[in-house]
Parts: C-alpha cells; structure tokens; sequence
C-alpha cells in the first residue's frame, strides 16, 4: 500500500528540523481549510448560480464577482478562527482587517480569488497569499511588511487542485490534491527551480495592450518575441503558475501610451502586497526574479498603502535581466 505525505506532514516535519514554532502550522491548517472550502465552492458555483457579478464594486473600483466575496468572507472566517493573524489585507476590503493584535504573530496578505474575468467560464483562479511575521524582539511597528521580509507565499490554483508553496531561504513546493481533498507532495518530487534553458520559455502579457507600454518595452518585445511561445489566460496564478515548470516571464508593464489618457495604468495594473510580491517571493525562492518598470527589484518595494500598484516582470532570472538592463537603461 502506498501513503502519500501529506502537506501537514511535510510542513511538521520542516517546521521540526529548523527548530521553529507550530504557530506556523496551525495558520497554514487554517489558511489551506479556506483553501478547500473555496475550491469547493467554485466547483460547484454554476450549479449554486454564484458565478455571477455581485452587483458592486470594491474599494479599487472594480466589479465585484460573488465568488470573490464569498472567497474572501471562507479567508477571514478561517483566519480569524486561527488567532494567530494580527491583521490581514485583503484586495475586497479598503483597510487591513484586524484579526488577534494580542496574542497574533503573523500579518497576512491576500487575493481570495485572482483573476476574476476566469471566474463565469469557470477556467483556473488562485488563491494567491503572503506571510509577514511580527517583530518578535522589539516593538511592532505594524507597519506594511515589504516582499523581502516576507516568510512565506503560496498560490493554490482552483479548480486544478495545485498547491505552490514558497518558504524564506527554503525553497519551492508544489502540493497535489488528491481523491479525499488532502493535498500530498508526489513521491521523489523536489524543490522547483524556474529554468534558464530557452527551449520551452514563455511569455505571458495582455497582447492587447501591447502599443500602450513604453518605447523600450514595445522595442523589446519587438526584438525578442520570436524566441518564445505567447501563453495568456488572464490570470496571474494560472500564467506565472505554468512559468514556474518550463520558464520565461510573465509581465504586466505601465501602461503609458493608451489613446484614452483615462486608461493609463503608469504604476501598472497589478497589486504589490498580494499579487507582485507572491510572484516575486516564489520566484526569488526558485532561483527566478522579479523586478518593476524601474528595472529595480520587486522585493525591495517598501509599501505606503494596502493597495498599492506595481508594474511586474517574473520568471527566469536571466530573462528579467535581460529586460531590467532596457527599463535602466537612459
Ligand atoms: P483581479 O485581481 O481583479 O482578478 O485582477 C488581477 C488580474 C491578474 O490575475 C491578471 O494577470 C490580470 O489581472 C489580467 O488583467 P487584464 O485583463 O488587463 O489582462
Ligand atoms: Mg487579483
């Protein structure tokens, strides 16, 4: 007979061999419960008809689906119920929601459902986090913890069923559902390291919005794009999720040239705290890289709000690089 390890398991046991706390633990039980429990209602929406607008906008403006609210409302109740979250920011509520400012020791960082234009088809979404830890040694400042502090990120891909889990200075691992909705590690699986290799690279952005970025990014793709396969679902879990296993990048650049001046993004599209830094903390964990329309590293972005928007470039390190050298260059 064989047994699976599960992901609790295999967390218990990293836990134990660098000497850590369960505290960890007992958040991540509660954050992949929400998991589940999310997966479970988007598998079943269109049956339950919540597959649907919500008929309201969140705080950035935007429509909100009813998925993406029942996601966020599975996210709190779980994470509140553990008592180990000081406060969690959340893309559906305007200001970090407090959860255990007493006795919490981790600040928590999240989209419950990205990639929302997914949702009424329903094609793959994540459920995309970050986690920052308390200043255990002196007072906290409960100030907004940048990428390079953070501890850990995952992306949990619904409806597939992939789990990805970056660790600080550990590493990368990918978790499977299986038959009774518990995610195990495949046998003989290992860290997972984005390639270098050219063969199978990708590059995943909205096409569409290709004459709206800069002249150095327009030129560049210009001059590289036929070194790659162009792979776009709408859904920075799902792209940057198949960049991890064959390499390449995944960007979302300024949006500076649109012929509606309303509709230039010069600060980019993509939310810093729980959707750039979530690429850009696994990617840096698998040996890849992430950077801003400066060419400057996405994990140094010291944040001033919750919602906060950034340009991305993630993937094969050497792919970012060769982009960062344009967007420094004069
Ligand atoms: P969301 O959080 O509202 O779902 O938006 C974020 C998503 C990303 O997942 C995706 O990469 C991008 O926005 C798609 O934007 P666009 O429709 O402009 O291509
Ligand atoms: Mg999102």
């Amino acid at each position: 007979m064989k047994l699976e390890q599960s992901f609790m398991d295999f967390m218990l046991h990293h836990q134990e061999r660098h000497g850590r706390t369960y505290n960890f633990l007992v958040l991540l039980e509660a954050v992949q419960t929400a998991a589940k429990y999310i997966q479970y209602f988007y598998q079943t929406g269109s049956l339950k008809d919540i597959m649907c607008e919500a008929g309201f906008t969140n705080v950035q403006g935007e429509s909100v689906m009813e998925m993406d609210d029942i996601a966020n409302a599975i996210v709190l109740h779980y994470l509140r119920r553990s008592n180990q979250v000081i406060h969690a920011v959340t893309e559906e509520e305007a200001d970090p929601v407090v959860l255990n400012e007493e006795g919490g020791r981790y600040f928590f960082y999240f989209d419950p459902l990205d990639g929302s234009s997914n949702i009424k088809h329903n094609l793959p979404v994540g459920f995309m986090y970050a986690v920052g830890k308390r200043n255990m040694d002196g007072p906290e400042t409960y100030r907004l913890r940048k990428g390079s502090e953070l501890r850990a990120a995952g992306i949990y891909l619904i409806p597939n069923g992939v789990f990805t889990l970056a660790l600080a200075d550990t590493g990368v691992f990918r978790f499977h559902m299986d038959e009774t909705m518990t995610y195990v590690i495949p046998e003989n699986s290992e860290r997972l390291i984005i390639p270098e290799d050219r063969g199978e690279w990708e590059l995943s952005f909205n096409a569409s919005n290709r004459k709206t970025f800069s002249r150095k990014v327009q030129d560049w793709i210009e001059e590289n794009e036929a070194e790659f396969n162009f792979r776009y679902m709408g859904s920075l879990a799902g792209d940057f999720h198949r960049l991890i296993s064959n390499g390449g990048m995944f960007m979302y650049p300024a949006i500076i040239n649109h012929p509606r001046p309303d509709k230039n993004r010069p600060n980019g599209k993509l939310r810093l705290l729980y959707e750039a830094n979530v690429a850009a903390f696994i990617a840096r964990e698998a040996g890849g890289a992430a950077i801003d329309e400066n060419g400057n590293d996405i994990l140094d972005i010291e944040p001033e709000s919750p919602h906060q928007r950034t340009a991305l470039y993630v993937g094969s390190r050497g792919m970012v690089e060769n982009i960062g050298k344009r967007l420094r260059s004069g």
